[in-house]
């Protein structure tokens, strides 16, 4: 069941994002993979927007209801958003980040349009979902909640919020899956070596505070492509070229009380586990127009 769900969220997310295709045929070609089902996903994440009846309280319940363990909240000041991380089940599953715009902290005028979508949404719809029936969750996580934005309103969004923006046009659309590069084979299984392919290849990565975005304990290391570009055509058949989704890659290294274990004995539970604000932070941009512009 879960299974079928987190398959329907990534055929979807590979057909509105190229680069994920063309970063698993590239990881083959090099030898790096057998298969593109040899990846291991660190973890995927979804942009929510805080009002009553949606938001986080109201997506977890999916991913609560198969198992997933809510951890640790992370709070982004100038961002305006909130952020909670879920543990999965069984290790081979990705972990999910969830996070949710602080609406009531935006202007008068973002509110208000923002508003003028959630509105419609007149009950919590996960509480009406039959979260045993997989096909109505996987129908759920690629349906639109509120009506097609317009250019007009999505423009001031995105004046003031980027986050916003991305989420008044692309509902629950998978934001992103993670490439896990630790267990790669040797000469890609660090970040620093793994960037260095991508960008060989002709990927463009995210420069926010720098490439690598680092935990302060040295142990989480975090990148991603720049979100590419999609036509999106708004009310009234409007169209411009706004952000869609991104591929992160991710670097576990192993806790210092577990350097010891030979190589082939480490599991994730030897890992850093969890995520870092600070890291994050820099992630969102991987769709902001600081870094799209140019691509
Ligand atoms: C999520 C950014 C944060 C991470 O792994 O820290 C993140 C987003 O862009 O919605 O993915
Ligand atoms: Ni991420």
């Amino acid at each position: 069941m879960l299974n079928s769900i987190l398959n329907g969220l990534m055929v979807r997310y590979r057909e509105r994002v190229p680069d994920v295709g063309a970063i698993l045929d590239a990881m083959i070609t090099e030898g790096i993979i057998q298969r593109a089902d040899a990846i291991e996903n660190d973890h995927i994440a979804f942009r929510t927007m805080g009002v009553e009846k949606l938001g986080i309280q109201s997506l977890e319940r999916v991913f609560l209801h198969y198992g997933y363990q809510k951890k640790e909240h992370l709070f982004f000041k100038e961002k305006k958003l909130d952020a909670y991380w879920y543990a999965p089940p069984e290790a081979h599953y990705p972990r999910i980040f969830i996070s949710e715009l602080r609406v009531g902290d935006l202007s008068a005028n973002a509110q208000r349009i923002i508003r003028s979508y959630t509105d419609e949404v007149k009950a919590d719809p996960v509480a009406e979902l039959d979260l045993n029936d997989a096909v109505a969750v996987d129908h759920y996580l690629h349906s639109g909640r509120w009506r097609t934005p317009t250019l007009e309103d999505y423009n001031a969004l995105l004046a003031e919020t980027e986050y916003a923006a991305w989420v008044i046009f692309n509902h629950y659309y998978l934001n992103h899956f993670t490439v896990s590069v630790h267990n790669l084979p040797a000469g890609f299984n660090t970040l620093e070596t793994f960037n260095a392919f991508l960008k060989r290849r002709g990927f463009k990565l995210n420069t926010a505070g720098g490439e690598i975005k680092k935990s302060p304990d040295g142990k989480l290391l975090q990148s991603a492509t720049v979100a590419e570009m999609i036509e999106a055509t708004f009310a009234n058949g409007e169209k411009k070229q706004i952000a869609g989704s991104y591929v992160e890659f991710a670097e576990r290294k192993v806790l210092d009380q577990f350097a010891h274990l030979p190589p082939e004995q480490v599991r994730r539970e030897h890992r850093r586990e969890g995520f870092e604000t600070g890291n994050a932070d820099k992630i969102f941009e991987s769709t902001y127009t600081s870094q799209t512009k140019g691509s």
